[in-house]
């Protein structure tokens, strides 16, 4: 009988350790579980960045190529035979900016589409530039510029900005 009781004693001392234990197990397999879902995440967003830089960097590219009006940092001219030529296009929104070097004559061939808004011509007097644009068609336009700087180009009916040419 007493045996009896005491081995009843140990079967439930038992069962109770082993409940003990399983909680503990579930316990420590859940934070397991956190612990893996947490580096998943990581894992994600890291991935996510890194798909988002390379979606900016193809963007910029494309962008620089293209050399969107305006608003890019603008075509550069190539100097051959003491003229530098620069080609651009022009649009009803305006024309690219425009980088050249002081002391050297400069070539500016401006492409224009059927529509060019307001800015049929261009307009900027330190640099003697004064000029109607062919549509559907291009426009040299020659001038020779001797002080570095940032000149702004605009419209010649309503001095509206073109674009900016940039004398380095
Ligand atoms: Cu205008």
């Amino acid at each position: 009988m007493s045996n009896n009781n005491n081995g009843n004693k140990n079967v439930s001392k038992q069962i109770s350790a082993n409940t003990a234990k399983k909680k503990n197990l579930e316990e420590r397999l859940a934070a397991q579980r956190a612990a893996e879902a947490a580096q998943r995440k990581k894992r994600y967003l890291l991935i996510g960045a890194a798909a988002l830089a390379v979606a900016l960097i193809t963007v910029s590219i494309i962008l620089f190529a293209s050399g969107g009006a305006g608003s890019a940092p603008g075509a550069s001219a190539s100097i051959s035979g003491g003229t530098q030529t620069i080609s651009t296009t022009s649009s009803a929104s305006g024309g690219e900016n425009i980088t050249v070097k002081a002391g050297t004559k400069v070539k500016w061939v401006i492409s224009a589409g059927s529509s060019l808004g307001c800015r049929t011509g261009i307009k900027q007097s330190a640099l003697g530039i004064n000029q109607q644009l062919t549509k559907n068609g291009t426009t040299t336009v020659t001038f020779t510029p001797t002080k570095p700087g940032k000149y702004k180009v605009v419209c010649t009916t309503m001095g509206m900005a073109y674009s900016t040419i940039t004398v380095v």
